[in-house]
């Protein structure tokens, strides 16, 4: 074999391997030194190639898609740059836990740090935020090279996938010529196997009986208790941990993200409107829990991090298959690695009977009736960035999507986004809070869905102006909600904004942009809603047609904050402290 069948052999066994391991989708960006591998994964009849010039965007548009799907996803780029522009996607994924193949063609070894162009040093170049790093061998066809290759694909597939998923960098150093031999013999199936080369197995993390009973024991006898649910909840659990909930009568925290607010499981202790009556002067106190059990990531709410850290429980139970110690509070007393489904389902066993409504969880649902009737209320009377919350939880299809953007937009919808039985998937980059890539990530999740809306502020909309190439290459649909108070609304809540003098130019930071440009460049429609009724009009046209809707909802920065400040002082005069004492 000459040197371009042996290049061949190694890069299509390693890509035949990804396709058997079930990753079908991978976002390409063009450049030379990747050749052979986006060749052959455009060849493979299992593999949809999604093509992304900037590689910024694609790295957050794999985001996007593997959350979406959450299974890995695969990105591919050249050497330099290119790779270096994946990086904030790839801390994103390992924050938000989110499966990824990062591929990256290399230059081979005596090319590297002898000023040949396009080389940088992509040894660890992602850090510790790549769960596994592998710099291949150089491409042969030798059978020892095309196990190892296949081994490296299958092993890169189950680190991704394997708990807590995350992201992984495969560099790999190619030598010229790059362009594969597509008549190669065989070409997929050189010791390949009925399925894949290696299989993997996954396993549940579960606590033993004893560690059950134990907690059991702390547990039973406590009636103040909540379970709080935070981002990244798997679908799966869901059901288990409601019944839980059900059987000790805790209230459940539901963070949006948690997908807890929404789909047909019973509600009947989810509380969505903890962050507003959290607020009032007095009530903490009234609140303060024994004991926490909490699922998933920290909630969005900074009100209930302070309440946990001022209010310190007797307990508070952590819940993470992946022991990530993730709690800011620094208030956890048990860190328990258990699958969250399984410890859902498994520590009633060691609890007792199950427990009928008591004064404790009465308490919440009833002030969770009281502040969700006020603010209801106060949105229809009122229209400012909140309402747009109101309108699209209304709106939004059965099945759809919302992505929602950092800043503003998520502190929003974990006020103003209610429970429903509606099944509507949440997302939103909550790993690193970026306010980059938001539109490719809403767009690589726009993939799964008939209907995916992103309600984004416009600074955070400008910075990935790009990413919406993808909508017109790849004929998605996404209706963009457009927040537009011409510059950071979020800064305005801060103690920043009293410092006039520089406030506007370091911190509001208006633009002035039309972003009626950018719909034309991209080819999507514009259009202003003012009102519900002027954005309830353009949502349905949205959905109606397909494709990329822009509508844009002008807002001002200062008004917001003062509406937002009249509901919270509305909701907290509704609430009577001698009621939930
Ligand atoms: N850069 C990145 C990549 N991420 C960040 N989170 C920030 C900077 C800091 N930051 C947080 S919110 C924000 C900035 C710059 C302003 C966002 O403005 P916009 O998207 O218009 O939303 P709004 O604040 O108006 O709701």
């Amino acid at each position: 074999m000459d040197h371009t069948d042996q290049l061949t052999a190694y890069v299509a066994a390693f890509v035949d391997e990804l396709a058997k391991l079930g990753v079908n989708h991978v976002v390409v960006s063009p450049g030379s030194r990747s050749t052979p591998i986006a060749m052959l994964m455009s060849e493979h009849e299992k593999i949809k190639v999604h093509l992304n010039i900037d590689e910024r965007s694609a790295g957050f548009f794999a985001l996007g898609m593997a959350k979406a799907k959450n299974q890995p996803v695969a990105l591919v780029c050249t050497s330099g740059t290119a790779a270096a522009n994946y990086f904030p996607a790839v801390v994103e994924a390992h924050h938000s836990r989110v499966p990824l193949l990062v591929i990256t063609a290399d230059r081979p070894h005596e090319l590297r740090e002898v000023g040949a162009p396009q080389a940088i040093n992509q040894q660890y170049l992602f850090s510790h935020y790549a769960k596994w790093f592998v710099d291949t061998a150089l491409p042969e066809a030798a059978e020892e090279a095309i196990r190892y290759i296949r081994t490296v694909a299958g092993r890169a597939v189950s680190v991704s996938a394997g708990a807590p998923k995350g992201p992984v960098h495969i560099n790999m150093p190619l030598r010229e010529p790059i362009v594969p031999n597509l008549s190669l013999e065989n070409l997929w199936s050189l010791h390949e196997r009925d399925n894949s080369y290696v299989s993997f197995n996954k396993g549940n993390p579960m606590l033993s009986s004893q560690a059950f009973a134990h907690i059991g024991q702390f547990i039973k006898d406590e009636t103040k208790g909540l379970i709080i649910c935070g981002d990244q909840l798997k679908g799966e659990d869901k059901q288990a941990i409601v019944e839980l909930a059900n059987y000790l009568q805790f209230p459940i925290i539901a963070d949006p993200l948690s997908q807890m607010r929404s789909g047909d499981h019973a509600k009947n202790l989810v509380i969505d409107t903890y962050d507003s009556f959290l607020k009032k002067e007095g009530i903490q106190p009234l609140l303060k829990p024994e004991v926490v059990i909490r699922f998933g990531a920290m909630p969005v709410s900074k009100g209930l991090t302070l309440f946990l850290k001022a209010y310190e429980p007797k307990a508070v139970f952590v819940v993470d298959e992946s022991n990530g110690w993730r709690d800011p509070t620094l208030r956890s007393t048990h860190m328990i690695q258990c699958n969250e489904g399984l410890f859902a389902r498994e520590l009633p066993k060691y609890i007792g009977s199950k427990k009928s409504s008591n004064s404790w969880s009465e308490k919440w649902i009833e002030l969770n009736k009281q502040v969700k009737d006020s603010l209801k209320i106060n949105l229809q009377d009122k229209w400012f960035e909140g309402s747009i919350v109101q309108e699209l939880s209304k709106l939004l299809p059965a099945n759809s999507a919302l992505f929602i953007g950092n800043s503003m937009p998520i502190r929003d919808v974990d006020s103003f986004f209610f429970a429903t039985d509606k099944p509507i998937h949440l997302f939103a980059n909550r790993g690193a809070n970026g306010i980059d890539g938001v539109v490719s990530s809403a767009l690589g999740v726009s993939t799964e869905y008939e209907h995916t809306v992103l309600l984004i502020g416009d600074l955070s909309f400008y910075h990935d102006l790009n990413g919406l190439l993808a909508a017109k290459m790849h004929n998605l649909n996404l209706t963009v909600v457009l927040i537009n108070n011409d510059g950071g609304g979020i800064f305005s809540f801060l103690p920043q904004s009293k410092e006039e003098k520089h406030f506007e130019f370091l911190f509001g930071t208006p633009t002035g942009l039309q972003f009626e440009h950018a719909a034309k460049l991209y080819e999507g429609t514009f259009s202003r809603a003012y009102t519900a009724d002027e954005l309830h009009c353009a949502l349905k046209a949205s959905f109606k047609e397909g494709g990329l809707h822009i509508i844009e909802v002008p807002t001002a920065r200062k008004e917001n904050v003062e509406i937002h400040r009249e509901i919270w002082s509305d909701v907290s005069q509704v609430i009577n402290l001698s009621e939930f004492e």
